[in-house]
C-alpha cells in the first residue's frame, strides 16, 4: 500500500528516487497522514499543507547538517515520517510515544523544539549566526505560516535579518489560513502578494537558467544580480520584504514538487537572506480536510468525544454560552481572542455579537495591552486564552494591566495538564506568573455552575484585573455552593488530614476520600489571594497537603506554604514537577506523576506514617 514511502527511512533515501516514484511518494504520504490521523487524532490539515513542501526540503537540504526550524511545529508530521519515524507513528502523541511537535530529544533531524507559534524565524536566526561565528558552512531555513506572521516576534526576527544580512532562507507557507480564517492587515497583503507574478519569480528562472550554464553561469548571474537593485527601483514594485533588506522568491505554488526544489536550490545559491512565498492548500488532497480545514486543524481520536449528559460539553463551551447570556443585559464588556475564537469557545459569540468581538491575531501580548486600553476607557475586556499562550504576556499583563490596577478578565482555558499536546501545552505556570501581579485575583472552578457564577462576578461586579482558570474538558467536582469572592467549600469537615485543592483537582481529593478515612477537603475557588477562612480549617489538622494541577514551583502549595510558615503550620503539597510535563492523556499523566487518586492516597499515607 505504501510501496515507497516503505522504503524511505532516512531523508537520503528520498535522493534515490526518480520523479515519478516521488510524485507517488506524495500521494502515499497523504493517504498515510489521513490513515493515521483520522484514526488517532492530531493536526491533519496543516500537515495535508505541507506534503510537497517537507519533500523538497529533503531533497534540496542535507539534514541533519542544514538545519531547518518548523514553526508551531504542528505540521511536522510528514518530516517525522521522513526522517525514521514512520513505523512509530501509530504512538504519535500518545503516553512514552513520539511527540506531536518536534523535539531534539526524539531525532537528531529534530533541531530546535517548538510548539508556540513565532519563534522559527529568531530561532533560525540564531542558529545562522552561531554557524557563521563557528565558521561552518550549512544552510538555515525557517518555515512559518500566514498565521504565524500575525504574532509580533516574526517583526522583530526579520528587523534584525534584514539589517544584518545573515544568510538565512525564511520560507512562508501562505494558506490564508490561521487555525480558523488569518485576520489582519499583513494577511490582506499576502493575498494580494499571492495573486502577483512578480519580477522575481522570473528573475529567479533565469538565475537558475544561468546558473547551469558551464564556465559562464556563474558570471553571468553576477552581473545580472549586480544590476538588480538598478532595476528593482525602476521598473518592479517592492514587497514589503525586499525594502526590509530581505530577498523576495515567489509567489510559488507549494504543491508542485519540482519547482520548489527549484526556487529552493536558487535561495541556496544566494548568499543572503531570502523568503520564499509558498502558496499552499490546508487540507490539500483529502476534500472534508480541504473544505473544513479549521475542524481538521487538531481532531480528536476516532470514538475520542462521547456524548454527555452535562449541560455543556467543556469548560470552553460554558464560557461562550455564559458570555452569550451575560452579553444581553451588560452592554458594556467585550470579548478578545488571540486566533483561537473555536478553541476557546468563542465562535458562536463571535457571530452574534461580531461588533463586540476581536480576534487579534495569533498576537497575545497585543492582545492585553489592547485589553488595557479598552480597560481604561470604561469598556471591559474578557480575554479568552489558553493557559499556555498567555505566559507570552507577562510583562503587559504586568505593565499595562496590573500596575494600573485595570478591570480586564482574563479567562485562562486549558489551566493544567492539557494531555496530547504535551510540554509546550500544558497550563502550569499560570498561578506562578499571574499571583506575581499587583492587584490580581484568581479564581478556579470546579463545575460549570461555578464557572457561570464566576463570569457573572468578574465581569459585572470585579473591580480590577481578575483571572479565571480552568482545565481543558469537563471534570465535574463539587457543586457550587453559590459563588461568594472568598468563600470557601469544605467537604467531610470532621477530617483532620486536609487536602487543600481547587477546580479539576477537587474532584481527585473526592476519591482520595473514598479511598482512606479521616480526610477533610477544603476547596478553594477563590486562590489567590488565599482567602482567610482557610486557617481556620487547618486548627488541629493532623497533616496538611495542598493537591496543585499546576508547576509545584509558584503554585498554589508554595504560595500557602510561604503565608503558613508564619502561623507555624508545615504544607505539603503534591502538585507536578517543575521540569517539562510529559504529554499522553490527562489520566496518564497524572498518574505518571503521582497525581491520581491512588497515588495521592498513598503519599498522604506516609506522610501521615512520617510524622
Ligand atoms: C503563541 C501561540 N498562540 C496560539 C497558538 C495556537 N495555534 C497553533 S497553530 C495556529 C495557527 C497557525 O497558523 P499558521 O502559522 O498559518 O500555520 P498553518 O496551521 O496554517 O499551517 C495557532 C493559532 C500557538 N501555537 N502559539
Amino acid at each position: 500500500m505504501y510501496d515507497i514511502l516503505e522504503r524511505i527511512n532516512q531523508p537520503s533515501d528520498l535522493k534515490t528516487l526518480d520523479k515519478k516514484e516521488l510524485s507517488e511518494l506524495c500521494k502515499e504520504i497523504r493517504s498515510f497522514l489521513v490513515d493515521k490521523v483520522t484514526k488517532n487524532g492530531g493536526h491533519l490539515a496543516s500537515n495535508l499543507g505541507v506534503v510537497e513542501l517537507t519533500v523538497a526540503l529533503h531533497l534540496v537540504f542535507d539534514m541533519p547538517r542544514d538545519k531547518v526550524v518548523w514553526d508551531v511545529g504542528h505540521q511536522t508530521y510528514v518530516h517525522k515520517i521522513l526522517t525514521g519515524r514512520r513505523d512509530a507513528f501509530d504512538t504519535l502523541r500518545t503516553y512514552k510515544g513520539l511527540s506531536g511537535f518536534p523535539k531534539t530529544s526524539e531525532s537528531i533531524y529534530d533541531c530546535f523544539n517548538t510548539g508556540h507559534s513565532s519563534t522559527s524565524v529568531s530561532a533560525a536566526l540564531g542558529i545562522a549566526r552561531a554557524r557563521d561565528l563557528k565558521g561552518e558552512d550549512s544552510f538555515v531555513a525557517a518555515v512559518f505560516g500566514d498565521g504565524a506572521m500575525t504574532g509580533g516576534m516574526i517583526y522583530e526576527a526579520i528587523n534584525d535579518v534584514g539589517h544584518n544580512k545573515t544568510p538565512l532562507i525564511l520560507i512562508l507557507n501562505d494558506n490564508e489560513m490561521s487555525i480558523s480564517q488569518n485576520v489582519g492587515a499583513l494577511s490582506k497583503y499576502l493575498r494580494r502578494l499571492r495573486h502577483t507574478k512578480t519580477y522575481h519569480r522570473s528573475k529567479a528562472h533565469i538565475s537558475s537558467f544561468l546558473s547551469h550554464i558551464p564556465l559562464m553561469g556563474g558570471f553571468l548571474q553576477a552581473r545580472i544580480r549586480g544590476m538588480k537593485d538598478l532595476i528593482k527601483s525602476r521598473v518592479l514594485p517592492s514587497t514589503f520584504f525586499g525594502d526590509l533588506g530581505v530577498e523576495y522568491l515567489g509567489p510559488v505554488d507549494g504543491h508542485n514538487l519540482f519547482g520548489l526544489v527549484n526556487v529552493l536550490n536558487i535561495a541556496k545559491s544566494m548568499n543572503e537572506p531570502v523568503l520564499i512565498h509558498v502558496k499552499t492548500k490546508k487540507g490539500k488532497g483529502y476534500e472534508p480536510a480541504e473544505k473544513n480545514p479549521h475542524i481538521f486543524h487538531g481532531i480528536s481520536p476516532q470514538g475520542g468525544s462521547s456524548k454527555t449528559e452535562l449541560k455543556y460539553s467543556d469548560y470552553s463551551q460554558c464560557a461562550g454560552e455564559t458570555l452569550i447570556k451575560l452579553a444581553q443585559k451588560n452592554h458594556d464588556f467585550v470579548a478578545i481572542s488571540a486566533a483561537m475564537p473555536l478553541g476557546v469557545g468563542l465562535g458562536t459569540f463571535s457571530h452574534k455579537y461580531s461588533d463586540r468581538f476581536f480576534d487579534v491575531g495569533i498576537a497575545e501580548q497585543h492582545a492585553v495591552t489592547f485589553c488595557a486600553g479598552l480597560a481604561i476607557s470604561g469598556i471591559t475586556p474578557v480575554f479568552a486564552v489558553y493557559s499556555s499562550f498567555l505566559q507570552r504576556s507577562y510583562d503587559q499583563i504586568l505593565h499595562d494591566v496590573c500596575l494600573q490596577n485595570l478591570h480586564v478578565v482574563f479567562l485562562v482555558d486549558r489551566a493544567g495538564v492539557v494531555g496530547a499536546d504535551g510540554e509546550t501545552h500544558h497550563g502550569l505556570y499560570d498561578i506562578a506568573f499571574l499571583s506575581d501581579m499587583p492587584y490580581m485575583t484568581i479564581l478556579s472552578p470546579s463545575c460549570y455552575e461555578e464557572l457561570e457564577q464566576m463570569l457573572e462576578y468578574a465581569i459585572n461586579e470585579h473591580d480590577g484585573p481578575i483571572a479565571i482558570r480552568y482545565p481543558r474538558g469537563s471534570t465535574q467536582a463539587t457543586e457550587s455552593e453559590g459563588f461568594e469572592l472568598n468563600k470557601i467549600k469544605v467537604i467531610n469537615p470532621e477530617g483532620r488530614k486536609v487536602i487543600i485543592t481547587h477546580g479539576r483537582m477537587a474532584h481527585t481529593a473526592i476519591s482520595v476520600a473514598e479511598l482512606m478515612e479521616n480526610i477533610k477537603i477544603v476547596v478553594l475557588p477563590t486562590i489567590y489571594p488565599v482567602p482567610d477562612e482557610l486557617w481556620d480549617e487547618l486548627e488541629g489538622a493532623e497533616l496538611t497537603v495542598v493537591l496543585d494541577d499546576h508547576s509545584i514551583s509558584g503554585g498554589l502549595g508554595m504560595i500557602i506554604s510561604s503565608a503558613a510558615s508564619a502561623r507555624d503550620i508545615q504544607i505539603h503539597t503534591i502538585a507536578f514537577p517543575s521540569t517539562p510535563v510529559i504529554h499522553g492523556t490527562v489520566s496518564q499523566i497524572d498518574k505518571h506523576y503521582g497525581l491520581d487518586a491512588q497515588s495521592v492516597a498513598q503519599k498522604i499515607k506516609e506522610l501521615a506514617d512520617e510524622t
